[in-house]
C-alpha cells in the first residue's frame, strides 16, 4: 500500500491550482498525490467549450495541450507533467478510483490497488446530465455528444470534420454556457446550427431579455436558428446520421447535449453530509469528516448572498471558485488558518468576437439597469439593483479588464445607486438604456 501526507482526488483545474498552493507554501517531494482517471495532468476545463472546438477551421488559434494545462488561465505557470515530478507530486493519470474508505483513509484504484492518506482533497467536479436520463427515446444513440473533458473534445473535433463532409447540419440542445459557447464553435468550424432549448430566450438564467437579445442577433446573422420553448423528444438513427423530433422531425450529422451537470458525490454516499447535492463543507473547505476537504464544483459551502446577506450551501460550477477553493484548502491542511472562504459569484464566456462578464447576482425580483451601445453589441452591460438601490449584480461585453474590476468591486462592497427621480434605477423604470 502506498502512503501519502495528502491526496487529490481528481484532475480537474482545481488539482492543478491546489498542487501550485501547496508548492507556494512549501510542500515537501513525496508529500502529494493526485489521482485522476484522465490520461491528463490538469488543464483549464473552460477551453474546451471556447478554443478547442475551433479545431480545423481556425488552427492557428485552436487550443490543445499542452498549451492550456493549468494554471495558464489563472496567471500562473504552465503546469505539463515534468513540473509535477520536479515538484516530487505523484501524479497518478488513467486510474480511477472505485471505493473511499474514508473511516479507514484508504482509496482503492480499479488496478485493486489500494493508497492511504493523512488528508484528502475531494476534487471529483461533475458530469454531463445525460439525455437517457429523462427517457428520450434514442438518446443513447451514436452520433449525441456530450463535452466534459480533452476525450470528449477531441470526439467532437473529429465529429464535426466528418458533419462537415456529410451535411454540415448541427444539432445542440439546451440553451445555457454549453450551447452557446459550443453553437459559436460548431458554427465558427462551417456548420449549419441549429440550437433547441426550452427557455424563451438564450442564457435565460443570467441574461435579461434584452441581453440575450443582442446575443440572439449575433447568432442570427452567423446563421445559427434557435427553436425556443421546445424539447427534443426523440432520435432516431440513420446511416449514421440522426434524425431528431421536436414537433417535427430533422437530420443532423451531429447533436451536442449541454443540459447541465451533475456533481460526482456517490464514492462518498452515507460517510459525507451533502447538501445542494454536493459535499458539505466549512468556509475551510472542510466536510464532516475530519482530514477530508472538497473543493471545485462538487463542494457545496457557505455562500453568503450579495441580495438578501443570507448565508446558504452552494456549489458553483465555475473555473474561478475551483481555483480558489483549491487553494484555500491547500492552506487549511498546512495550517494556515486562511480566512473563512468569501466568494463572490462570478462568470465569463467569449463567443464569436464577443466576451463577458459578470459578478454577484441576477435575481428576478431586481430592477435591471442596461447601458452601453447594445444596438452596436459592442461594449454594454447591466447593473441590477436589489432594495434600496443596493448592486446586486453587474454584468460588462466587452469592457476592458479595469472597467470590469470597478464593477467587481463595486458589487463586492454592496454600491448604493440612488433609486430616486433622475437615478439610474428611475432610469430602468422608464424602460431607458443609460
Ligand atoms: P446550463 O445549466 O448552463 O444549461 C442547461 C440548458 O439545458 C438550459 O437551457 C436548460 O433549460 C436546458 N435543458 C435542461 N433540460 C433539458 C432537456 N431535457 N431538453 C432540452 N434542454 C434542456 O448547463 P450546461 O450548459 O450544460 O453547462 C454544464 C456545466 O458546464 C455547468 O456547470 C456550466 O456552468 C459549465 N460551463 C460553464 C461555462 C462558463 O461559465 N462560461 C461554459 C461551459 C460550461
Ligand atoms: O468557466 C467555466 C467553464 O467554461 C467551465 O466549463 O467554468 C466551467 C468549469 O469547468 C466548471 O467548473
Amino acid at each position: 500500500m502506498s502512503s501519502y501526507k495528502i491526496i487529490f482526488l481528481g484532475g480537474g483545474n482545481a488539482a492543478g491550482y491546489a498542487a501550485r498552493a501547496f508548492v507556494e507554501n512549501c510542500l515537501k517531494a513525496g508529500e502529494l498525490a493526485i489521482i485522476t482517471e484522465e490520461p491528463y495532468v490538469a488543464y483549464e476545463r473552460p477551453a474546451l467549450s471556447k478554443g478547442y472546438l475551433l479545431g480545423e477551421f481556425g488552427r492557428w488559434c485552436a487550443a490543445r495541450l499542452p498549451g492550456f494545462h493549468t494554471c495558464v488561465g489563472g496567471g500562473g505557470e504552465r503546469q505539463a507533467p515534468e513540473w509535477y515530478s520536479e515538484k516530487g507530486i505523484t501524479y497518478l493519470t488513467n486510474s480511477r478510483v472505485v471505493k473511499a474508505d474514508l473511516a479507514n483513509k484508504a482509496l482503492t484504484l480499479a488496478s485493486g490497488e489500494v493508497l492511504s492518506y493523512e488528508k484528502l482533497i475531494i476534487g471529483t467536479g461533475a458530469r454531463p446530465t445525460r439525455l437517457t436520463e429523462f427517457g428520450v427515446p434514442g438518446a443513447d444513440l451514436g452520433g449525441l455528444f456530450y463535452l466534459r473533458d480533452v476525450k470528449d473534445g477531441d470526439v467532437l473535433v473529429a465529429a464535426v470534420a466528418a458533419t462537415k463532409e456529410a451535411g454540415g447540419k448541427a444539432v445542440v440542445i439546451g440553451g445555457g454556457y454549453i450551447g452557446m459557447e459550443v453553437a459559436a464553435g460548431l458554427s465558427s468550424s462551417g456548420l449549419s446550427v441549429t440550437m433547441v432549448f426550452p427557455e424563451d430566450r438564450i442564457l435565460s438564467r443570467l441574461l435579461t431579455p434584452q441581453l440575450a437579445a443582442v446575443y440572439e442577433r449575433l447568432y442570427d446573422a452567423k446563421g445559427i436558428k434557435m427553436v425556443k420553448g421546445a424539447k427534443v423528444t426523440g432520435f432516431d438513427g440513420v446511416d449514421g446520421k440522426v434524425s431528431w423530433r421536436c414537433g417535427q422531425s430533422l437530420d443532423a450529422g451531429l447533436v451536442v447535449v449541454g443540459v447541465g451537470a451533475r456533481p460526482n458525490v456517490e464514492l462518498f454516499q452515507g460517510q459525507l453530509e451533502i447538501a445542494a447535492g454536493g459535499i458539505k463543507v466549512d468556509g475551510q473547505m472542510a466536510t464532516s469528516v475530519p482530514d477530508v476537504y472538497a473543493v471545485g464544483d462538487v463542494a457545496a459551502f457557505p455562500l453568503t448572498s450579495v441580495a438578501s446577506g443570507e448565508v446558504s450551501y452552494a456549489r458553483q460550477e465555475h473555473v474561478t471558485h475551483c481555483r480558489l477553493s483549491a487553494a484555500q484548502a491547500a492552506k487549511a491542511i498546512l495550517g494556515l488558518s486562511p480566512p473563512p472562504y468569501d466568494y463572490l459569484p462570478f462568470f465569463y464566456s467569449r463567443v464569436f468576437a464577443l466576451s463577458w462578464v459578470f459578478y454577484g447576482e441576477a435575481p428576478a425580483d431586481a430592477t435591471a439597469v442596461h447601458f452601453g451601445d447594445m444596438p452596436e453589441a459592442k461594449c454594454f452591460g447591466c447593473l441590477w439593483l436589489g432594495a434600496g438601490g443596493k448592486l446586486v449584480g453587474a454584468f460588462l461585453e466587452g469592457g476592458s479588464a479595469d472597467d470590469a474590476a470597478v464593477l467587481k468591486a463595486a458589487v463586492a462592497g454592496r454600491l448604493t445607486i440612488p433609486t430616486e427621480e433622475g437615478g439610474l434605477g428611475a432610469a430602468a423604470g422608464s424602460g431607458a438604456a443609460v
